[in-house]
């Protein structure tokens, strides 16, 4: 092996949306990043990284690095631009801004963006601009909102096991959850566990690389696994495998929930989920009997239409079998709970000015952003901003957003590090630092440790972090507000003060520099309260106890599943060609059954299609998906799809049971063969 030739090793954070959010270690030469390794000393890493980040300097350096503003000199989408000057691009931005607000009033103005940084700073920066200018508010709900409303309803808050004890798990379960590609860590500890004997199963709709590792793999039709935990709760009641202590002391609706359960008998249950009812016994008897028994509750199986419920069901197990009182013990959904912050100091929306009538400026699911752009008209979007996201290529029903994102009569600026198909369709492009190249606070959604990085090279080219972005944009509409002038320093001391999240106490800035890596004052131990009746869920309207809502889509032609894939991180990282070297190109993985119908044959290319848009992929028969149901992992960009559109082209825009979350994964399409 070559040796690496660098002049300086800088600690950082990795600043993707990925629950690790792992250490790293960026090697420096001459000023540019050369190589990326995981940081040794940060105790959830521990030097190890994901295959994907590893390859991270050939995205900072990479071709597709925006280095200049640029202002579009072609039509829309097709990518001709010519750079300008930051006092341009500002200027324009800043100008077409008040120009819509005088004509059609400030809601006319939407901001977009998500998680392309999970940095505080720079994730949240730009809230107090848009809250301060009275845009439309934007739902931030694409990823987990659903599930995590459905958690919160049953155990109170996103708080679960904390994962560093999850190697002493006896019993684990990943449900709807693919480690190996998107929690490495939560795997490595998976796989300590099982030197010591513990039992993985998986319960997915296709056998991903961590249904390959697991011990047990239980194939489940989408979006029945709401069912499942109920036929796994009727058993444990009905054989009596619960802890009755347990019960009486820490839960809240046990005899309702006996009596609903009496409506999920394994039979039924097997008959809609797939999953036959011996299995069904024998899964509710392993789980019930070995402690310490600990469910990672994934993504997957909230990107549904009943996602939120089904969350909600899968959160009561660990509560019936006391699950919680043993170490390494319980579920988890999402720790972002132990990790709050003082939202309300970084991103002032008490800045929000008041429409004539009282009422705060409307608020859009940024899941229905084709429809917004299109239908919308009260007032229509004129102007959009967007930032830390790529909704060309992550935002469901594809052909409407792109449809919207052409609108001659729509102004749009993209702030972004690489050129994305989301800049293609901008006014004005403007390039964004990589976390390698500015400040940020970092807390994961999964371990209880935060960090701060520092930057570790000098921002490419005439880049520009969110910070200073909205600091320029701030001063060009004339924003006197002190917060407009606030460092990243500034805004990680207002985050971190916050007396109301004891998990906080003794985590500051200071420490921080100091420590780099910091672990919250959470207890190695916490036992929720659980909710099998709430109170709260009648209140809101939804059924106060565990169910079962079917999909809505009609019951004919195929599911379609579009999760992750391994080697990109949603569309961040497929612009890297190493990358797309190790992923392969894009495929449709179906059942050999459900391609002999078809006439499909290996490596044919087929079109994915129903009446939102099709798709092209390259087919590939595996054992690993169940008849009736597809798989096309990886949100790959338009430019690599063989038929030019993404599999967000067929997405539907519906919106989920719980949290106005996404539905990407309840979608129905029919599959032909278009050529060899
Ligand atoms: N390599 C890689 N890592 C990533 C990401 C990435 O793009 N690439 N993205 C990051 C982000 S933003 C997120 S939200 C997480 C997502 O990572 P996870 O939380 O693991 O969620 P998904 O990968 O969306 O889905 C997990 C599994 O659920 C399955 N699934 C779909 N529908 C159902 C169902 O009805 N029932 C069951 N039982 N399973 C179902 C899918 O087939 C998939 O294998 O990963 C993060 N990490
Ligand atoms: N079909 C299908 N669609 C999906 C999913 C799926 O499983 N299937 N997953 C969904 C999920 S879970 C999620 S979370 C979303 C993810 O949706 P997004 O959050 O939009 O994720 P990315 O596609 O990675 O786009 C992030 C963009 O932010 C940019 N960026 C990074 N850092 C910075 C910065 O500091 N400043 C600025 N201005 N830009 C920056 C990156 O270059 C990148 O282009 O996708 C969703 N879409
Ligand atoms: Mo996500």
């Amino acid at each position: 092996m070559k040796r690496l030739d660098y002049d300086d090793v800088r600690r950082s954070i990795c600043a993707f949306d990925c629950p690790d959010a792992c250490g790293l270690l960026g090697y420096v030469k001459d000023g540019r990043l050369v190589a990326v390794g995981g940081d040794p000393d940060h105790p959830v890493t521990r030097g190890h990284i994901c295959s994907k980040v590893a390859f991270d300097h050939l995205r900072v350096h990479g071709p597709n690095r925006l280095t200049q503003p640029l202002k579009r000199i072609g039509p829309k989408g097709a990518g001709a631009f010519e750079p300008i000057g930051w006092d341009e691009a500002i200027g324009t931005i800043a100008g077409r801004f008040k120009d819509v607000a005088a004509s059609y009033g400030a809601e006319s103005i939407l901001p977009y963006s998500y998680a392309g940084t999970m940095g505080i700073v720079n994730y949240n920066v730009g809230h107090r601009f848009f809250y301060r200018l009275g845009a439309s508010q934007l739902l931030r709900s694409i990823c987990s909102i659903a599930g995590n409303v459905g958690y919160c309803y049953t155990n109170g808050s996103n708080r679960g096991v904390d994962p560093e004890e999850t190697s002493e798990s006896r019993y684990i379960i990943a449900w709807g959850a693919n480690l190996v590609s998107a929690n490495v860590h939560q795997m490595a500890y998976v796989q300590q566990a099982r030197r010591k004997g513990a039992r993985f199963v998986v319960i997915d709709v296709h056998r991903n690389k961590t249904g390959d590792a697991a011990d047990w793999f239980i194939p489940i039709k989408p979006g029945t696994d709401g069912a499942l935990a109920l036929g796994l709760m009727h058993v444990i009641v009905a054989e009596r495998l619960y802890d009755a202590a347990y019960i009486a002391e820490h839960t809240v609706g046990f005899e309702e929930l006996c009596s609903r359960l009496e409506a999920y008998p394994p039979g039924d249950v097997a008959a809609i989920t797939g999953v036959p009812m011996e299995d069904i016994r024998r899964l509710a008897r392993e789980y019930a009997t070995r402690q310490p028994s600990f469910i990672r509750i994934g993504n997957g199986i909230q990107h549904h239409d009943n996602g939120g419920m089904c969350v909600r069901n899968i959160a009561c197990l660990p509560a019936l079998t006391g699950a919680w009182l043993h170490r390494g013990g319980g579920c988890m959904k999402s720790n972002s709970g132990y990790h709050a912050f003082n939202e309300m100091a970084v991103t002032r929306p008490d800045l929000m000015p008041r429409a004539a009538h009282g009422r705060l400026p409307r608020t859009i699911n940024m899941n229905e952003l084709g429809k917004t752009l299109l239908e919308v008209s009260d007032p229509p979007v004129m102007a959009m901003y967007v930032y830390n996201s790529n909704p060309a290529a992550v935002a469901p029903s594809q052909a409407k957003v792109l449809r919207g994102l052409s609108r001659e009569d729509l102004f749009l600026a993209v702030h972004d590090v690489v050129m994305t198909d989301t800049c293609r369709y901008a006014d004005v492009v403007l390039p964004a630092t990589s976390a390698w190249e500015h400040t940020d606070l970092y807390r994961s959604y999964w371990h209880l440790r935060s960090a701060m990085a520092e930057p570790a090279i000098e921002p490419v080219g005439e880049s520009k972090s969110n910070l200073d972005v909205f600091r320029l944009l701030a001063r060009a509409m004339g924003f006197e507000d002190e917060c407009f002038a606030d460092s990243p320093e500034d805004i990680m001391r207002q985050a971190l003060d916050f007396p109301a999240n004891p998990h906080l106490e003794d985590v500051t800035l200071d420490r921080l520099r100091r420590e780099h890596v910091v672990r919250l004052n959470a207890p190695s131990k916490h036992v929720p309260t659980t909710f099998f009746y709430s109170e709260q869920m009648a209140r809101d309207g939804f059924d106060p106890l565990p169910s079962y809502v079917p999909l809505p889509e009609p019951d004919q032609g195929l599911t379609l599943v579009t999760p992750p894939n391994h080697h990109f991180l949603n569309s961040t990282l497929a612009g890297v060609d190493a990358l797309i070297e190790r992923e392969g190109r894009p495929t449709l993985q179906l059942s050999a059954a459900d391609a002999r119908e078809r006439g499909i044959q290996e490596g044919d290319l087929v079109r994915a299609w129903n009446k939102r848009g099709a798709v092209e992929l390259y087919a590939h028969i595996t054992d690993a998906v169940q008849p009736g149901v597809v798989v096309s992992q990886g949100v790959w960009w338009a430019s690599k799809m063989p038929g030019g559109g993404g599999v967000n082209q067929t997405t539907p825009d519906r919106i989920a049971d719980m949290g106005g979350g996404a539905v990407f994964f309840s979608n129905k399409v029919e599959v032909e063969r278009i050529a060899t």
